[in-house]
């Protein structure tokens, strides 16, 4: 008996050859997203908090109100900030009392 290529029978191709553990389809490629179940925006200034138009990498928010500078809670409203980053407050975080708005860098007391 002659053996042809016709005689040998193509060997079955795994039907998920190119899906990852937890890969989802969309229908559509991924292309570099990091999060391809949630929309993500630029954190420019490093805060956490994001802001503009989605992006294919970045933070899970856009309540960033300035993304070019670190933004800090001013309590007392007298335009010290104090703490950590948030995402809308004052340019600077001096104030060394943040309950009173009395004292601020301003003052003797500061
Ligand atoms: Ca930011
Ligand atoms: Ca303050
Ligand atoms: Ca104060």
């Amino acid at each position: 008996m002659q053996i042809t290529m016709a005689t040998i029978p193509a060997p079955a191709l795994p039907s998920v050859l190119h899906q990852a553990p937890g890969y989802k389809s969309t229908g559509l490629t991924s292309g570099g997203d990091c999060d391809d179940a949630r929309l993500l925006y630029a954190d420019s200034d490093g805060d956490g908090f994001g802001a503009g138009a989605s992006v294919a990498c970045g933070v899970a928010n856009n309540t960033d109100c300035d993304d070019a500078r670190l933004l800090y809670a001013d309590s007392d409203g007298d335009g010290f900030g104090a703490g950590a980053p948030v995402a809308c407050g004052v340019a600077n975080n001096t104030d060394c009392n943040d309950g009173n708005r009395a004292i601020n860098p301003t003052t003797f007391y500061c």
